[in-house]
Formats: C-alpha cells, sequence, structure tokens
C-alpha cells in the first residue's frame, strides 16, 4: 500500500467531514454522553481494526473519544485510513442513532 499524495488526500478528506489532516495523520473527536459510551464505541471499532488489520491510535476520556489515524507502514496516510475513517464515523452514527452517543 503506496502512501497517497497531496492531491489525493485533498480529495479523500473532502468525503471524509469531521477528519482534518495534520502532517501524516488525519484525526476526528467523537462526543459521548459518558464514559461508558466513550468505551462502547471504542469498542466496536476495535473489532473494524482488527477485520481491516489496521489499528487507530485511541485517546480515550470520560465523554470523548480521539482517534488518530496513519498508516506507518507505508510512512503517510494511505486509502486504508480514509476506509477505517468511514467504518468509524458508521459506528457512531449507529450509537447515535440508538440514543446513545452525542453529535
Ligand atoms: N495500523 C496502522 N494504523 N498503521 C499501520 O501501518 C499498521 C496498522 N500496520 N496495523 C499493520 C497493523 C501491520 O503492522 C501489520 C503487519 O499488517
Amino acid at each position: 500500500m503506496t502512501a497517497l499524495t497531496h492531491d489525493e488526500i485533498i480529495e479523500e478528506i473532502k468525503d471524509a467531514p469531521g477528519w482534518t489532516q495534520h502532517a501524516k495523520t488525519i484525526t476526528r473527536t467523537y462526543k459521548f454522553d459518558g464514559f461508558l459510551k466513550s468505551v462502547m464505541f471504542v469498542d466496536q471499532i476495535a473489532k473494524r481494526a482488527q477485520k481491516l488489520d489496521h489499528h487507530p491510535d485511541i485517546d480515550i476520556r470520560f465523554d470523548q473519544v480521539t482517534l488518530v489515524l496513519t498508516t506507518h507502514d507505508a510512512g503517510g496516510l494511505t486509502e486504508k485510513d480514509f476506509t477505517l475513517a468511514e467504518q468509524c464515523d458508521e459506528e457512531f452514527d449507529t450509537l447515535v442513532e440508538a440514543g446513545r452517543g452525542q453529535a
């Protein structure tokens, strides 16, 4: 898997609202109404990450979770980061719909 170019990253970011790029990473902070919900979200994305064999850096606070994605193997951002980002957003939307998240 090769690292995306600057222009490719700009295109990918357009389809990933909520995510921001910092150097060779993308990041998003999700807000929850409590620690257990934050951990529930992390549990869901951990399963997705295992299936993709792509793992986020995770910062868990009592009511928010920040994910940082990059592809260490490629030394930059790749398609895998944007695939995982999309799946994390899906999991968040599912939790919000179930009344367990917070937009
Ligand atoms: N996750 C992330 N975020 N970046 C990687 O480069 C990476 C990973 N590499 N998960 C994977 C695992 C690699 O170590 C294995 C061997 O596929």
